[in-house]
């Protein structure tokens, strides 16, 4: 299988993040994809590919280009501020309840108006990161399109989080879901997205909510009691032509082992089976294993090996986007587990 990586990627480095009301070191980092290389390196049959040049105009599919213009020169509108000592980051944000709905000119407040959270700074080399990473999404697509059955855009930073006009969770913009509309633009009817990140991918929920020629399915945490809160609940089924072509699969923190997973893996299998899609696209976060920092699924080893073995069997051309996991020592090997056990399916 090709994995489409760039060292570019690196350049987005958040310095901190809060969490739980502390100042930590930011737990999505570059050493999560060093963690992939090694274990994809170590196990062999993986070929590494550099990623096309697209620039930003297919983050221009999804994402609004005023939002786009703001990624492009928030660094250099925050330097000109505050100069280059702190990440960019966001504190007030609008609209909240009772606020207006209006985009303020200074830098802080354009950041607190595309930002539904505090975790998404933004680094001086970020902006370029940022477009690496939807390339090689893109990258992958191509890929396919040209004749391979599968391949893995080693993404970072992630993306599913991110909506047409909003970062946040790490994510600035959707890597998956400019994917999907990649393979919709070069001919597919329909495409199927399969988010398995333990986090509800609001972002690309967002992106296809009133689509049928996309459909998004996602299984997490229940949002009533983990991030991201405010969406991925179960009576979330698309809106208008896109009634229906939503189907949300949150399950309960702490509980959640392969036992539980397995069967709701399988209805949503079942459902993407039933749509018939000419593509595939996985938001693949490994942050549902048993030893993640941040997260409350239990899921082991060999059930990264069940999982990518249940998704071949549905024999769709298949893009693998990364998305979560912060368990950075036994990262790289549940990734090649699923891409693997994806193998073994054929
Ligand atoms: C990004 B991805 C929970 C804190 C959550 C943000 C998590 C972003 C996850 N107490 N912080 O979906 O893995
Ligand atoms: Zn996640």
């Amino acid at each position: 299988m090709k994995v489409i990586y760039t060292e570019k990627q690196r350049l987005h480095h958040v310095r901190f993040e809060f969490l739980n009301g502390e100042a930590t070191p930011c737990f999505e980092k570059p050493e999560r994809a060093d963690m992939v290389l090694n274990a994809l390196n170590s196990h062999g049959g993986f070929t590494m590919v550099e990623p096309n040049s697209y620039g930003d105009a297919p983050m221009r599919w999804v994402h609004t280009d005023d939002y786009v213009d703001f990624l492009a020169s928030c660094w250099d509108q925050w330097v000109e501020a505050f100069g280059d000592v702190h990440d960019a980051s966001p504190y007030c944000f609008a609209p909240a309840r009772h606020l207006r709905n209006r985009i303020p000119k200074d830098i802080e407040g354009r950041l607190g108006y595309y930002s539904f959270d505090m975790t998404a700074a933004i680094t001086a080399g970020s902006w370029k990161a940022i477009v690496a990473a939807t390339e090689c999404a893109l990258t992958g697509v191509d890929l396919i399109k040209q004749g391979e059955h599968a391949a893995f855009a080693l993404c970072r930073p992630p993306g599913h989080h991110a909506a047409p006009d909003l970062m946040g969770g790490y994510c600035y913009a959707n890597n998956a879901a400019i994917a999907a509309e990649s393979f919709i633009r070069q001919g597919a009817k329909r495409v199927a997205v399969l988010d398995i990140d333990y986090h509800h991918g609001n972002g690309t929920q967002s992106i296809f909510y009133n689509r049928s020629d996309v459909l998004f399915a996602s299984i997490h945490g229940d949002p009533d009691y983990d991030y991201p809160h405010y969406l991925g609940f179960a009576d979330e089924e698309g809106e208008g032509e896109g009634l229906g072509f939503n189907l949300n699969l949150p399950l309960p923190l702490h509980t959640t082992d392969w036992s539980v997973y397995e069967p709701v893996l399988a209805t949503a299998l079942a459902r993407i089976a039933e749509y018939k899609p000419d593509a595939l696209v996985i938001s693949l976060g490994m942050d549902t294993f048993a030893d993640d920092p941040i997260s409350y699924f239990k899921l082991m080893r060999t059930d990264y090996r069940n999982i990518g073995w249940m998704i071949g069997l549905l024999n769709i051309p298949t893009l693998f986007v990364f998305e979560g996991g912060y368990a950075v020592d036994d990262l790289g090997h549940n990734t090649v587990a699923v891409l693997d056990g994806f193998n073994k399916a054929r």
